[in-house]
């Protein structure tokens, strides 16, 4: 086994511990491996520096490299190619919820059954279901974060969205009103 860091590669060195060890692969990106000096270390340590394919860009610019230690690849931030006109993967484009991309740097946001987008057109607020048609309930409404509930009075129970009165209620139990 070589050590990686002990000696300056020659090429034929270099090709194979790229063989032992290449760097991985990401996403729409091309790589170049060689062997850098590290200044702080005093050795010679291998990086692998990505490039995204056309279409591509880094989601950070600073985040170009992997390095090589102890034979694992690594770093802080792993580098990343994003589509350059899908501006929905850069923080979900500010979306609170759902994020579609919409052609080249546009897209537009959407929100999640039970709410509706806010005037900023990225927040999604709670939708009040019970201000139309009474959210679809025979009695009660109850709007609640994201849902509704439907109720019934005294007397009644609920069923689905509608509400049973006690002698229909018993009937459908078997107990005879007589008895
Ligand atoms: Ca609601």
């Amino acid at each position: 086994m070589y050590n990686l860091f002990s000696f300056k590669p020659s090429s034929h060195n270099l090709d194979l511990l790229y063989n032992q060890i290449s760097p991985p692969a990401v996403a729409n990106a091309v790589v170049n491996t060689e062997y850098e000096v590290n200044r702080r270390l005093q050795r010679y340590v291998m990086v692998a520096t990505y490039t995204c394919m056309g279409g591509f860009k880094l989601r950070d610019p600073l985040n170009t490299q992997l390095f090589c230690r102890s034979m694992v690849w690594g770093a802080d931030v792993w580098p990343d190619c994003i589509a350059e006109d899908d501006l929905c993967e850069i923080d979900n484009g500010g979306c609170a919820h759902y994020c579609t991309p919409q052609g080249k740097n546009r897209y537009a946001c959407s929100c999640q059954e039970g709410f509706n987008l806010a005037s900023d057109a990225k927040t999604c607020k709670d939708a009040n279901e019970c201000a139309i048609d009474n959210g679809g309930c025979e009695q009660e409404c109850f709007n609640t974060f994201g849902s509704f509930f439907c109720s019934c009075r005294d007397g009644f129970a609920p069923k689905d969205f509608a509400c049973i009165g006690e002698f229909v209620q018993a009937e459908l139990l078997g107990v005879s009103q007589a008895s």
